[in-house]
């Protein structure tokens, strides 16, 4: 199937298989020039206060913060309950722009009001174009994965003009760490607790929020780290050219839920990134492209960073666990690398950030 983008004018090459669009082949891979070249460049203006109620050295929070300096003030924040809710203390919020709460359901249905709502508006000249505000859903992973989901599919259906952020700190986390659908296999929450009977912890393997919005078609998806403030920044800027859904999915490290100390937030998504169990990846019109190369460290320095996994290596290292966990990141980039499956780490990609 032959596709052309309309912001390149290049050709894409997608190649079927029975499922769809499961398999891409990335041909021609074009990367536009980066506005963001290094930390410099990304603005030093704050759009949110500091001393908000959420934990020290939240993951989440620092992404949401770099998001912010590229999106600017001009924006509607939907938040939907979780722990970012704890942001506003009505009424006040840190925010320099609004804010607007809504249940975990229906998020992307109170952006569509606001977004009408601005239409409108703009359409009878009450406000003026030039001051449109850009609608930014923001949500936790139990959310977008699981409560919110079907809102989301609505919205993405009717190509709402939307930004979604969702900052994956993979747990139900406000409400006591409980297992969502993005809990990663192996890892301990308050729901899968590991013991005798089960001491793998949490048994099932963690949704892929990314491939679901995929199938939707979106014209821009993204997967952003707050250890990565460059990549996020271009990501962002990127997006705002797309009129339609656009999602960002952000590692968020909790160091309360995933049990480690506040200081090494950052430390741990480069960890994420580096064994490469956090692609950072984008799609524009549903064709992937990785934008930073992982260097493949082995799994075991991401799980050991975080107690979540200490049962995995007391009181006896549980090897085919980890085993696993270190297959599936195989697994997910083995078709993205040359033709022949053999040694994951020897693979060298042009023109790429190696991380
Ligand atoms: C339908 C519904 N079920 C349960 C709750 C209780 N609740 C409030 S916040 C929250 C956790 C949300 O998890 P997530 O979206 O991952 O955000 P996080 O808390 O991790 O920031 C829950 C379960 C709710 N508000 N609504
Ligand atoms: S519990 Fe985790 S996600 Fe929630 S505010 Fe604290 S660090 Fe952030
Ligand atoms: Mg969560």
């Amino acid at each position: 199937m032959r596709d052309i983008d309309h912001h390149t004018s290049r050709e894409h090459n997608y190649n079927l298989n029975r499922s769809g669009w499961n398999t891409i082949m990335i041909k021609n891979v074009n990367m536009k020039k980066s506005v963001y070249k290094n930390f410099k460049d990304i603005s030093q203006d704050e759009h949110i206060a500091p001393g908000t109620a959420l934990c020290s050295g939240c993951g989440g929070l620092l992404a949401l913060r770099l998001a912010l300096k590229v999106l600017g003030e001009k924006v509607v924040i939907v938040n939907a309950a979780g722990c970012f809710t704890l942001l506003s203390v009505y009424p006040f919020n840190p925010f320099r722009s609004s804010w607007m709460y809504t249940a975990m359901a229906c998020a992307p249905a109170g952006a569509q009001g606001i977004r009408d709502a601005l239409d409108i508006l703009i359409k009878k000249r009450k406000v003026k174009k030039e001051d449109d505000l850009k609608v930014v859903v923001l949500t936790g992973d139990g959310t977008a994965n699981d409560i919110g989901l079907q809102s989301t599919s609505a919205a993405l259906q009717r190509n709402l003009d939307f930004y979604y952020l969702c900052y994956d700190n993979e747990a139900y986390s406000n409400t006591g760490f409980q297992m969502s659908s993005a809990t990663p296999f192996g890892s301990k929450t308050n729901t899968s607790v590991p013991g005798c009977v089960n001491p793998v912890g949490t048994a099932q393997k963690k949704k892929d929020l990314f491939e679901i919005w995929r199938a939707h078609r979106p014209p821009y998806m993204a997967t952003i780290a707050p250890s990565h403030p460059v990549d996020l920044s271009n990501k962002f800027k990127k997006a705002a050219q797309f009129k339609g859904p656009k999602l960002f999915i952000t590692i968020a490290p909790c160091p309360s839920g995933w049990s480690f100390d506040d200081s090494k937030s950052v430390a741990i998504a480069k960890l994420a990134v580096q064994t490469g169990i956090w692609p950072l990846k984008e799609a524009v019109h549903g064709e992937v492209e990785h934008t930073v190369i992982p260097k493949f460290k082995p799994i075991e320095t991401y799980l050991m960073a975080q107690n979540r996994y200490d049962h995995l290596f007391h009181p006896v290292k549980q090897v085919d666990v980890i085993r696993v966990i270190q297959e599936d990141i195989e697994h997910y980039w083995q078709p993205y690398l040359t033709e022949k499956p053999v040694n994951i780490k020897r693979r060298i990609f042009n023109n790429k950030t190696v991380e």
